[in-house]
Protein backbone atom coordinates (compact mmCIF):
# COMPACT_ATOMS: atom_id res chain seq x y z
CA UNK A 1 0.00 0.00 0.00
CA UNK A 2 1.18 3.68 -1.12
CA UNK A 3 2.16 5.87 1.75
CA UNK A 4 1.21 9.44 2.04
CA UNK A 5 2.63 11.83 4.54
CA UNK A 6 1.40 15.69 5.86
CA UNK A 7 2.74 17.32 8.74
CA UNK A 8 0.77 19.22 10.95
CA UNK A 9 1.69 21.96 13.16
CA UNK A 10 -1.85 23.31 14.64
CA UNK A 11 -3.25 23.32 18.31
CA UNK A 12 -6.89 23.18 16.84
CA UNK A 13 -8.10 20.83 13.90
CA UNK A 14 -10.20 22.38 11.85
CA UNK A 15 -11.88 21.89 8.44
CA UNK A 16 -8.95 22.83 6.39
CA UNK A 17 -6.61 19.96 8.85
CA UNK A 18 -9.73 17.26 7.63
CA UNK A 19 -9.76 18.69 3.90
CA UNK A 20 -5.82 17.40 3.69
CA UNK A 21 -6.88 14.01 4.77
CA UNK A 22 -9.83 13.59 3.06
CA UNK A 23 -7.66 14.06 0.06
CA UNK A 24 -4.68 12.11 1.85
CA UNK A 25 -6.87 9.24 2.10
CA UNK A 26 -7.57 9.07 -1.81
CA UNK A 27 -4.14 8.11 -2.00
CA UNK A 28 -2.92 5.13 0.61
CA UNK A 29 -1.74 4.82 4.05
CA UNK A 30 -2.15 8.64 5.80
CA UNK A 31 0.68 9.21 8.14
CA UNK A 32 0.66 12.58 9.87
CA UNK A 33 3.86 14.04 11.56
CA UNK A 34 3.03 16.19 14.43
CA UNK A 35 5.81 19.21 14.14
CA UNK A 36 7.82 18.73 17.69
CA UNK A 37 7.84 22.01 20.19
CA UNK A 38 11.40 22.81 19.15
CA UNK A 39 10.51 23.36 15.60
CA UNK A 40 7.46 24.77 16.46
CA UNK A 41 8.75 27.69 17.85
CA UNK A 42 11.25 28.84 14.76
CA UNK A 43 8.60 28.13 12.13
CA UNK A 44 4.92 28.74 13.74
CA UNK A 45 3.59 30.61 16.92
CA UNK A 46 4.44 28.68 20.70
CA UNK A 47 2.01 26.33 20.73
CA UNK A 48 -1.03 26.34 23.23
CA UNK A 49 -0.74 22.37 24.02
CA UNK A 50 1.98 20.12 24.69
CA UNK A 51 3.58 18.08 21.85
CA UNK A 52 1.96 14.60 22.98
CA UNK A 53 -1.57 16.36 23.62
CA UNK A 54 -0.74 17.47 19.73
CA UNK A 55 0.07 13.64 19.09
CA UNK A 56 -3.13 12.40 20.23
CA UNK A 57 -5.25 15.32 18.56
CA UNK A 58 -3.95 13.95 15.18
CA UNK A 59 -4.75 10.43 15.96
CA UNK A 60 -8.34 10.64 16.96
CA UNK A 61 -8.96 12.42 13.26
CA UNK A 62 -10.94 9.99 11.40
CA UNK A 63 -8.48 8.74 8.81
CA UNK A 64 -5.33 9.21 9.79
CA UNK A 65 -3.36 5.90 10.40
CA UNK A 66 -0.48 6.59 11.87
CA UNK A 67 0.62 9.78 13.88
CA UNK A 68 4.71 10.47 13.90
CA UNK A 69 7.01 13.40 15.79
CA UNK A 70 8.69 15.43 12.82
CA UNK A 71 11.54 17.34 15.14
CA UNK A 72 12.79 19.36 12.01
CA UNK A 73 11.06 21.54 10.13
CA UNK A 74 13.17 20.39 7.41
CA UNK A 75 11.66 17.01 5.87
CA UNK A 76 15.05 14.91 5.49
CA UNK A 77 14.75 12.54 8.54
CA UNK A 78 10.43 11.58 8.10
CA UNK A 79 11.72 11.14 4.64
CA UNK A 80 14.54 9.31 5.32
CA UNK A 81 12.53 7.14 7.94
CA UNK A 82 8.95 6.84 6.06
CA UNK A 83 9.80 6.92 2.58
CA UNK A 84 6.43 8.21 1.47
CA UNK A 85 5.46 7.75 -1.64
CA UNK A 86 3.18 11.41 -1.47
CA UNK A 87 3.45 14.25 0.91
CA UNK A 88 0.26 16.26 0.66
CA UNK A 89 0.18 20.23 2.29
CA UNK A 90 -1.84 22.92 1.73
CA UNK A 91 -1.04 25.55 -1.18
CA UNK A 92 -0.41 28.12 1.21
CA UNK A 93 3.32 26.96 1.59
CA UNK A 94 3.65 27.72 -2.38
CA UNK A 95 4.96 31.55 -1.47
CA UNK A 96 6.05 33.44 1.48
CA UNK A 97 8.58 31.91 4.01
CA UNK A 98 7.87 28.48 3.92
CA UNK A 99 8.59 28.19 -0.02
CA UNK A 100 12.05 27.21 0.74
CA UNK A 101 10.79 24.51 3.07
CA UNK A 102 8.52 23.15 -0.01
CA UNK A 103 11.36 23.51 -2.25
CA UNK A 104 13.56 21.59 -0.35
CA UNK A 105 10.78 18.80 -0.31
CA UNK A 106 9.99 18.67 -3.41
CA UNK A 107 13.87 18.52 -4.45
CA UNK A 108 13.95 15.02 -1.60
CA UNK A 109 10.65 14.24 -3.21
CA UNK A 110 12.37 13.81 -6.66
CA UNK A 111 15.08 12.08 -5.53
CA UNK A 112 13.40 8.90 -5.47
CA UNK A 113 10.77 9.77 -7.22
CA UNK A 114 7.84 10.70 -4.46
CA UNK A 115 5.20 13.18 -5.48
CA UNK A 116 4.39 16.52 -3.99
CA UNK A 117 0.44 17.35 -3.75
CA UNK A 118 -0.78 20.75 -2.60
CA UNK A 119 -4.46 21.02 -1.74
CA UNK A 120 -6.52 24.56 -1.82
CA UNK A 121 -5.57 26.06 1.38
CA UNK A 122 -9.26 26.27 3.44
CA UNK A 123 -9.07 29.88 4.81
CA UNK A 124 -12.93 30.97 5.97
CA UNK A 125 -14.54 32.73 8.87
CA UNK A 126 -14.22 29.53 10.94
CA UNK A 127 -10.23 29.26 10.14
CA UNK A 128 -10.02 32.82 10.63
CA UNK A 129 -11.98 32.75 13.92
CA UNK A 130 -10.13 29.79 15.30
CA UNK A 131 -6.73 31.29 14.33
CA UNK A 132 -7.52 34.75 15.99
CA UNK A 133 -8.59 32.33 19.36
CA UNK A 134 -5.61 30.78 19.30
CA UNK A 135 -3.44 33.68 19.16
CA UNK A 136 -5.73 35.59 21.18
CA UNK A 137 -5.08 32.71 24.39
CA UNK A 138 -1.68 32.86 23.74
CA UNK A 139 -1.45 37.06 24.41
CA UNK A 140 -3.29 36.24 27.58
CA UNK A 141 -1.15 37.26 30.65
CA UNK A 142 -1.82 33.63 32.56
CA UNK A 143 -0.32 32.14 29.67
CA UNK A 144 2.14 34.62 28.43
CA UNK A 145 4.53 34.47 31.14
CA UNK A 146 5.31 31.10 32.05
CA UNK A 147 6.18 30.86 28.10
CA UNK A 148 9.89 32.23 29.05
CA UNK A 149 10.78 29.35 31.01
CA UNK A 150 8.83 27.12 28.66
CA UNK A 151 11.38 28.44 26.19
CA UNK A 152 13.94 27.88 27.84
CA UNK A 153 13.59 24.21 28.38
CA UNK A 154 12.85 24.36 24.61
CA UNK A 155 15.70 25.70 23.14
CA UNK A 156 18.99 25.77 23.16
CA UNK A 157 19.17 29.74 23.24
CA UNK A 158 16.15 32.13 23.40
CA UNK A 159 16.54 35.41 21.34
CA UNK A 160 14.82 38.39 22.45
CA UNK A 161 14.63 41.80 20.29
CA UNK A 162 14.15 45.46 21.72
CA UNK A 163 10.48 46.58 21.39
CA UNK A 164 9.18 50.20 22.82
CA UNK A 165 5.89 50.66 20.87
CA UNK A 166 2.81 48.97 19.30
CA UNK A 167 4.67 49.02 16.30
CA UNK A 168 8.29 47.48 17.14
CA UNK A 169 6.29 45.25 19.02
CA UNK A 170 4.61 44.21 15.82
CA UNK A 171 7.96 43.95 14.66
CA UNK A 172 9.86 41.87 16.67
CA UNK A 173 6.48 39.67 16.59
CA UNK A 174 6.56 38.97 12.77
CA UNK A 175 9.63 39.06 11.52
CA UNK A 176 10.26 35.61 10.21
CA UNK A 177 13.41 34.91 7.57
CA UNK A 178 14.63 31.63 5.66
CA UNK A 179 17.87 31.14 6.45
CA UNK A 180 20.02 28.59 5.28
CA UNK A 181 16.42 26.45 4.17
CA UNK A 182 14.77 26.66 7.76
CA UNK A 183 12.81 29.75 8.77
CA UNK A 184 13.35 31.72 11.97
CA UNK A 185 12.35 33.91 14.29
CA UNK A 186 12.54 35.89 17.35
CA UNK A 187 11.16 34.27 20.74
CA UNK A 188 10.71 37.48 22.96
CA UNK A 189 10.72 41.23 23.50
CA UNK A 190 12.94 43.24 25.46
CA UNK A 191 11.46 46.29 26.99
CA UNK A 192 14.99 48.37 27.13
CA UNK A 193 15.21 51.42 29.55
CA UNK A 194 17.28 53.37 26.89
CA UNK A 195 14.77 52.86 24.28
CA UNK A 196 11.56 53.53 25.82
CA UNK A 197 13.44 56.73 27.43
CA UNK A 198 14.97 57.29 23.76
CA UNK A 199 11.63 57.04 22.24
CA UNK A 200 10.27 59.59 24.76
CA UNK A 201 13.19 61.71 24.22
CA UNK A 202 14.34 61.59 27.56
CA UNK A 203 17.93 60.49 29.13
CA UNK A 204 18.24 56.90 30.42
CA UNK A 205 18.57 57.90 34.67
CA UNK A 206 15.11 56.44 35.92
CA UNK A 207 13.50 59.57 34.59
CA UNK A 208 10.41 57.99 32.64
CA UNK A 209 8.37 56.49 35.82
CA UNK A 210 7.13 53.29 36.30
CA UNK A 211 3.49 54.34 34.95
CA UNK A 212 4.63 55.64 31.87
CA UNK A 213 6.24 52.83 31.63
CA UNK A 214 3.84 50.18 32.37
CA UNK A 215 1.86 52.31 29.48
CA UNK A 216 4.58 50.87 27.10
CA UNK A 217 3.79 47.27 27.97
CA UNK A 218 0.71 47.77 27.62
CA UNK A 219 0.63 48.84 23.97
CA UNK A 220 2.55 46.25 23.53
CA UNK A 221 1.04 43.64 24.66
CA UNK A 222 -2.20 44.51 23.14
CA UNK A 223 -0.73 43.28 19.67
CA UNK A 224 1.80 40.47 20.30
CA UNK A 225 1.79 37.12 21.38
CA UNK A 226 5.56 36.76 22.71
CA UNK A 227 7.12 36.85 26.33
CA UNK A 228 8.18 40.26 27.95
CA UNK A 229 11.44 40.45 29.53
CA UNK A 230 11.26 44.08 31.06
CA UNK A 231 13.92 46.26 31.84
CA UNK A 232 13.59 47.15 35.03
CA UNK A 233 16.86 49.48 35.66
CA UNK A 234 17.86 49.58 39.14
CA UNK A 235 14.89 48.39 40.66
CA UNK A 236 14.12 51.12 42.57
CA UNK A 237 13.62 51.40 46.77
CA UNK A 238 13.18 47.61 47.50
CA UNK A 239 10.04 48.90 49.32
CA UNK A 240 8.74 50.23 45.55
CA UNK A 241 10.15 47.06 43.31
CA UNK A 242 7.76 44.85 45.66
CA UNK A 243 4.94 46.52 44.03
CA UNK A 244 6.48 46.87 40.81
CA UNK A 245 6.93 42.78 40.89
CA UNK A 246 3.20 42.47 41.15
CA UNK A 247 1.92 45.13 38.97
CA UNK A 248 4.43 43.22 36.09
CA UNK A 249 3.12 39.78 36.76
CA UNK A 250 -0.60 40.44 36.52
CA UNK A 251 0.38 41.97 33.32
CA UNK A 252 1.51 38.50 31.82
CA UNK A 253 5.11 39.96 31.92
CA UNK A 254 7.25 36.87 32.26
CA UNK A 255 10.91 38.75 33.79
CA UNK A 256 12.43 41.73 35.52
CA UNK A 257 15.98 42.34 35.22
CA UNK A 258 17.30 44.38 37.90
CA UNK A 259 20.55 45.99 37.74
CA UNK A 260 23.15 46.15 40.79
CA UNK A 261 23.31 49.85 40.75
CA UNK A 262 22.41 52.65 42.52
CA UNK A 263 21.42 56.14 43.40
CA UNK A 264 21.27 58.34 39.55
CA UNK A 265 21.67 55.40 37.53
CA UNK A 266 23.44 56.15 33.93
CA UNK A 267 23.33 53.71 31.18
CA UNK A 268 25.76 50.85 31.00
CA UNK A 269 27.18 51.82 27.70
CA UNK A 270 28.66 54.65 29.00
CA UNK A 271 30.99 52.77 31.75
CA UNK A 272 33.59 54.25 33.62
CA UNK A 273 33.13 57.34 31.61
CA UNK A 274 30.24 58.99 34.59
CA UNK A 275 29.71 58.31 38.13
CA UNK A 276 27.41 55.40 38.98
CA UNK A 277 27.58 53.67 41.92
CA UNK A 278 26.79 49.81 42.70
CA UNK A 279 24.77 48.53 45.41
CA UNK A 280 26.85 46.41 47.74
CA UNK A 281 26.32 42.25 47.65
CA UNK A 282 24.13 42.76 50.82
CA UNK A 283 21.78 45.63 49.35
CA UNK A 284 20.96 44.23 46.12
CA UNK A 285 20.67 40.63 47.74
CA UNK A 286 17.81 42.09 49.64
CA UNK A 287 16.22 43.30 46.95
CA UNK A 288 16.03 40.40 44.68
CA UNK A 289 14.94 38.29 48.13
CA UNK A 290 11.96 40.95 48.71
CA UNK A 291 11.23 40.66 45.23
CA UNK A 292 10.55 36.81 45.38
CA UNK A 293 8.71 36.59 48.15
CA UNK A 294 6.47 39.64 46.72
CA UNK A 295 5.49 37.38 43.64
CA UNK A 296 2.56 35.52 43.32
CA UNK A 297 2.84 32.93 40.29
CA UNK A 298 5.90 30.47 40.40
CA UNK A 299 6.25 31.55 36.51
CA UNK A 300 7.61 35.38 36.62
CA UNK A 301 11.68 35.33 37.09
CA UNK A 302 13.42 38.18 38.62
CA UNK A 303 16.94 38.06 36.92
CA UNK A 304 19.94 39.71 38.57
CA UNK A 305 22.11 41.97 36.44
CA UNK A 306 25.83 42.81 37.16
CA UNK A 307 27.70 45.69 36.51
CA UNK A 308 30.81 44.42 37.95
CA UNK A 309 32.89 44.33 34.35
CA UNK A 310 30.85 47.32 33.27
CA UNK A 311 32.37 49.54 36.68
CA UNK A 312 35.87 47.81 36.44
CA UNK A 313 35.19 46.26 39.46
CA UNK A 314 36.91 42.85 37.83
CA UNK A 315 36.10 39.39 36.84
CA UNK A 316 36.00 37.79 40.41
CA UNK A 317 33.54 40.64 41.94
CA UNK A 318 31.17 39.89 38.92
CA UNK A 319 31.17 35.73 40.01
CA UNK A 320 30.84 36.55 43.99
CA UNK A 321 27.81 38.53 43.00
CA UNK A 322 26.57 36.34 40.88
CA UNK A 323 26.55 33.58 43.37
CA UNK A 324 25.72 35.76 45.86
CA UNK A 325 22.16 36.71 44.39
CA UNK A 326 21.31 33.13 42.93
CA UNK A 327 21.54 32.40 46.87
CA UNK A 328 19.28 35.37 47.42
CA UNK A 329 16.61 33.88 45.08
CA UNK A 330 17.81 35.19 41.33
CA UNK A 331 16.34 33.05 38.89
CA UNK A 332 18.91 34.14 36.24
CA UNK A 333 21.96 36.13 36.02
CA UNK A 334 22.38 38.91 33.27
CA UNK A 335 26.25 39.60 33.17
CA UNK A 336 27.27 42.86 31.05
CA UNK A 337 29.77 44.38 28.97
CA UNK A 338 30.82 47.15 27.02
CA UNK A 339 34.05 45.76 25.79
CA UNK A 340 34.19 45.23 21.89
CA UNK A 341 35.69 41.37 22.58
CA UNK A 342 33.21 39.22 23.95
CA UNK A 343 36.34 37.57 25.88
CA UNK A 344 35.34 38.82 29.33
CA UNK A 345 31.86 37.75 28.89
CA UNK A 346 32.64 34.23 27.85
CA UNK A 347 35.31 34.01 30.58
CA UNK A 348 32.59 35.07 33.40
CA UNK A 349 30.23 32.72 31.52
CA UNK A 350 32.79 29.56 31.62
CA UNK A 351 33.76 30.30 35.41
CA UNK A 352 30.44 30.33 36.59
CA UNK A 353 28.99 27.53 34.71
CA UNK A 354 31.72 25.42 36.72
CA UNK A 355 29.48 25.85 39.71
CA UNK A 356 25.93 26.30 38.63
CA UNK A 357 24.98 24.42 35.36
CA UNK A 358 21.70 25.44 35.41
CA UNK A 359 20.60 29.40 36.60
CA UNK A 360 19.65 31.04 33.10
CA UNK A 361 22.72 33.48 31.86
CA UNK A 362 21.64 35.96 30.19
CA UNK A 363 23.50 38.62 27.63
CA UNK A 364 23.41 41.85 26.16
CA UNK A 365 25.95 41.77 23.15
CA UNK A 366 25.42 45.56 21.99
CA UNK A 367 29.17 46.31 21.96
CA UNK A 368 30.69 42.39 21.94
CA UNK A 369 28.69 42.37 18.37
CA UNK A 370 30.29 39.71 16.68
CA UNK A 371 30.10 36.64 18.80
CA UNK A 372 27.52 34.32 17.75
CA UNK A 373 24.25 33.25 19.32
CA UNK A 374 25.62 29.40 18.81
CA UNK A 375 29.25 30.37 20.60
CA UNK A 376 27.27 31.97 23.16
CA UNK A 377 25.27 29.34 23.44
CA UNK A 378 28.00 26.81 24.04
CA UNK A 379 29.47 28.81 26.75
CA UNK A 380 26.27 28.67 28.64
CA UNK A 381 24.17 31.68 27.48
CA UNK A 382 21.01 30.94 27.68
CA UNK A 383 18.91 34.39 26.35
CA UNK A 384 20.27 36.67 24.21
CA UNK A 385 19.09 40.18 24.01
CA UNK A 386 19.40 42.78 21.05
CA UNK A 387 18.46 45.51 23.14
CA UNK A 388 18.44 49.12 21.21
CA UNK A 389 19.07 47.77 17.20
CA UNK A 390 15.42 48.85 15.91
CA UNK A 391 16.14 52.17 18.06
CA UNK A 392 19.25 52.78 16.35
CA UNK A 393 18.16 51.97 12.85
CA UNK A 394 15.08 53.97 12.75
CA UNK A 395 16.71 57.04 13.59
CA UNK A 396 18.53 57.46 11.04
CA UNK A 397 16.39 56.94 8.32
CA UNK A 398 14.19 59.35 9.79
CA UNK A 399 16.73 61.66 9.94
CA UNK A 400 17.49 61.43 6.36
CA UNK A 401 14.26 61.82 5.71
CA UNK A 402 13.30 65.12 7.85
CA UNK A 403 16.68 66.63 5.82
CA UNK A 404 15.83 64.93 2.68
CA UNK A 405 12.57 67.05 2.51
CA UNK A 406 14.26 70.50 4.19
CA UNK A 407 16.45 70.39 1.38
CA UNK A 408 14.09 70.17 -1.20
CA UNK A 409 11.20 72.08 0.33
CA UNK A 410 8.86 69.38 -0.95
CA UNK A 411 8.35 65.83 -0.30
CA UNK A 412 8.93 63.71 -3.46
CA UNK A 413 12.99 63.60 -3.51
CA UNK A 414 12.21 61.39 0.13
CA UNK A 415 9.56 58.65 -1.64
CA UNK A 416 12.70 56.48 -2.25
CA UNK A 417 13.41 55.60 1.68
CA UNK A 418 9.08 55.37 2.49
CA UNK A 419 6.53 52.97 2.23
CA UNK A 420 3.78 53.68 0.33
CA UNK A 421 0.87 55.29 1.70
CA UNK A 422 -1.09 52.06 0.65
CA UNK A 423 1.59 49.76 2.72
CA UNK A 424 1.18 51.97 5.84
CA UNK A 425 -2.47 52.25 5.95
CA UNK A 426 -3.00 48.04 5.73
CA UNK A 427 0.19 47.86 7.91
CA UNK A 428 -1.75 46.54 10.99
CA UNK A 429 -4.07 43.70 10.74
CA UNK A 430 -8.37 44.46 11.21
CA UNK A 431 -10.22 42.30 13.03
C1 LIG B 1 18.77 48.79 27.93
O1 LIG B 1 18.50 48.33 26.81
O2 LIG B 1 18.17 49.75 28.41
C2 LIG B 1 19.80 48.16 28.75
C3 LIG B 1 20.93 47.49 28.11
O3 LIG B 1 19.73 48.27 29.95
S1 LIG B 1 22.21 48.67 27.99
O4 LIG B 1 21.71 49.81 27.27
O5 LIG B 1 23.33 48.04 27.32
O6 LIG B 1 22.59 49.06 29.36
MG1 LIG C 1 18.39 49.74 30.58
Amino acid sequence: MKKIYTCFCTDVVHEGHLNIIRNAQEYGRVIVGALSDKALIRYNRFPTVSQEERVKLYRSIEGVDEVVIQDDMLYDDVIALIKPDYIIHGDNWQSGPEKTIRDHVEKLLKEYGGELIDVPYTYNEDVKKIDLQLREKLAMPEYRRKRLRQLLEMTPIVKAMEAHSGLTGLIVEKTVVENEGRLDQFDALWISSLCDSTAKGKPDIELVDFTSRLRTIDDITEVTTKPIIFDGDTGGLTEHFVYTVRSLEKMGVSAVIIEDKKGLKKNSLFGTEVEQTQATIEEFSAKIAAGKKAQLTDDFMIIARIESLILEKGMEDALKRADAFVAAGADGIMIHSRKKDPGEIIEFCDKFRENNKTTPIVVVPSSFNTVKEEELAEHGVNIVIYANQLTRSAFPAMQQTAKTILKNHRAKEADDYLMSIKDIITLIDEI
